[in-house]
């Protein structure tokens, strides 16, 4: 069967696939939000937390916590049927910061997840998609039990810039991940488009 051009398209839809990272600090959701969403069983690489971390891995606040991911998380989630959005957690310890410049190139824009009760622990992250110009979004993983903060005010300890999304999100729930994920693909969209128009303006 031979297809007319306006056929073009209907029947194999490729769809676009985008690199999104996720980061932020020990403990603050990062794999739970990769799993909450996957489609594919995501690929952990988790290690027992040893008495050897513990002196390393601060673990206020997430006493629960028994597994770290030492390399990553790995998932896939298709957004519509012509956007799949691949998902990569990214280790929060500082001793895995060497596979950062690794995981973020060809990334199209990040989530960094913060924890009110431990802010500072994504300024690194911050940092890091600042200086390189990485469009991203922080979302807020409100953990019960921890005080709840006008976004003004957590935007203002995070210095964040007025075009930077702020989201409050749960971690463990698909629909509010998926908000944030839409949210950071239309964010690194919208700043596509700045910088086009800035260059050719
Ligand atoms: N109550 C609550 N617990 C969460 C939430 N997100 C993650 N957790 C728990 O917090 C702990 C750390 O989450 P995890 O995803 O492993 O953090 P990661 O180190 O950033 O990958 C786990 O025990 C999760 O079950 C959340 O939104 N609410
Ligand atoms: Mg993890």
């Amino acid at each position: 069967m031979i297809l007319g051009r306006s056929e073009r398209g209907k029947h194999l839809i490729e769809p676009v696939t985008l690199k999104i990272l996720v980061a932020g600090g020990f403990g603050v959701g990062k794999t739970t939000l990769v799993g909450a969403v996957s489609e594919i069983r995501p690929l952990r690489t988790e290690e027992l937390l040893t008495e050897a971390g513990r002196p390393v891995d601060d673990l206020t606040g997430v006493e629960g916590k028994h597994t770290t991911t030492v390399a990553m998380d790995f998932g896939r989630i298709t957004l519509r049927e012509d956007l799949v959005l691949y998902l990569f957690g990214t280790p929060g310890q500082e001793r895995f910061w060497f596979m950062w410049d690794e995981l973020s190139e060809g990334a199209l824009g990040a989530v960094v997840l913060a924890d009110t009760r431990r802010l500072e622990d994504c300024f690194a992250a911050i940092d890091y998609f600042e200086r390189r110009s990485i469009p991203f979004l922080v979302g807020v993983n409100c953990f019960e039990g921890s005080a709840r903060y006008p976004a003004g005010d957590i935007r203002k300890a995070l210095d964040l810039d007025d075009d930077v999304p702020l989201l409050l999100c749960d971690a463990r729930d698909r629909e509010s991940v998926k908000d944030v994920l839409v949210g950071v693909v239309e964010h690194a969209m919208a700043q596509a488009a700045d910088r086009r128009r800035a260059v050719t303006t």
